[in-house]
């Protein structure tokens, strides 16, 4: 497995918010956690590729968001925030090497963390970041090649991963007051415990988990349907609104033919 991530920029301080308050974040212990990140995917058989920091844009660091990487091909979306549309460019670059790239063009607005992919499906949350008309776009590319692409209401987060992640083969992750779990019939499902409304967001890696530490009761939730959790501390990224998602794009380095 290969693992895109990109450094944390000076100027995370001025990153994009929407649902938390701004709080002043220390770049340096950001960075010491997001380090500590790489240490957790490195360990879980991932090889950590960094893409460098870019300066002007504050909220690089969650490269999730610039691009949705598939078996044999990757989508460049254009961010929903406008402040976000530069980061593309050098990610674009580092993905060039695995996969065949297909870009969303304007009208279109699409952020990663939107979109969800299990097999050949995938769940999209229409946001303020995801519009109809990149939902289309990504439908007429990818229909062909054999996706099926669902659009999911969603409701009082950022993002569709903000609500709903996949743990398991079969098993989701999912905050109900964001989204509708009659969407997701085909799977089993955990709720976040009730005082933990931030806890959906894990980074499945083979048949275990990244997670945050600070929703200790949903890990054990998770924990008690046997899937391994290993935490991370990204309090300073989830004051810019990031959590474990967000921070990579890993990918097979094979591509399917
Ligand atoms: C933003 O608002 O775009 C960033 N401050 C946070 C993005 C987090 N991305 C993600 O969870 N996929």
């Amino acid at each position: 497995m290969i693992a895109l991530t990109r450094e944390v920029s000076n100027t995370i301080g001025q990153c994009e918010l929407s649902h938390v308050p701004r709080e002043p974040i220390d770049v340096n212990l950001a960075r010491a956690q997001h380090a500590a990140y790489e240490h957790a995917l490195l360990e879980l058989g991932c090889r950590v590729k960094r893409v460098p920091a870019a300066p002007d844009c504050p909220d690089s660091v969650f490269i999730e968001d610039t691009a949705v990487v598939l078996p044999e091909i990757a989508v460049i979306v254009r961010p929903g925030a406008p402040s976000r549309r530069a980061e593309t460019s050098a990610v674009s670059r580092a993905l060039r090497p695995y996969r065949r790239l297909l870009t969303l063009e304007a009208p279109a607005t699409m952020d990663g963390g939107d979109v969800l992919a299990i097999g050949s499906t995938l769940f999209i949350g229409q946001t303020k970041r995801s519009n109809a008309g990149g939902i289309d776009q990504m439908r007429m590319l990818l229909t062909p090649r054999g996706y099926t692409v669902i659009g999911v209401e969603v409701n009082g987060c950022l993002h569709l991963k903000s609500a709903v992640t996949q743990v398991a083969e079969k098993t989701l992750l999912i905050q109900p007051s964001w989204v509708h779990e009659g969407t997701f019939a085909d799977f089993e499902v955990i709720e976040v415990d009730p005082s933990e409304p931030y806890a959906a967001n894990a980074l499945r890696i083979g048949d275990r988990i990244v997670y945050p530490a600070a929703f200790p009761k949903t890990a054990r939730r998770i924990e008690a349907r046997g899937i391994e959790v290993r935490t991370v501390d990204v309090s300073e990224l989830a004051k810019a609104e990031g959590a474990v998602t967000c921070c990579s794009l890993v990918f097979d380095e094979a591509i399917r033919p």
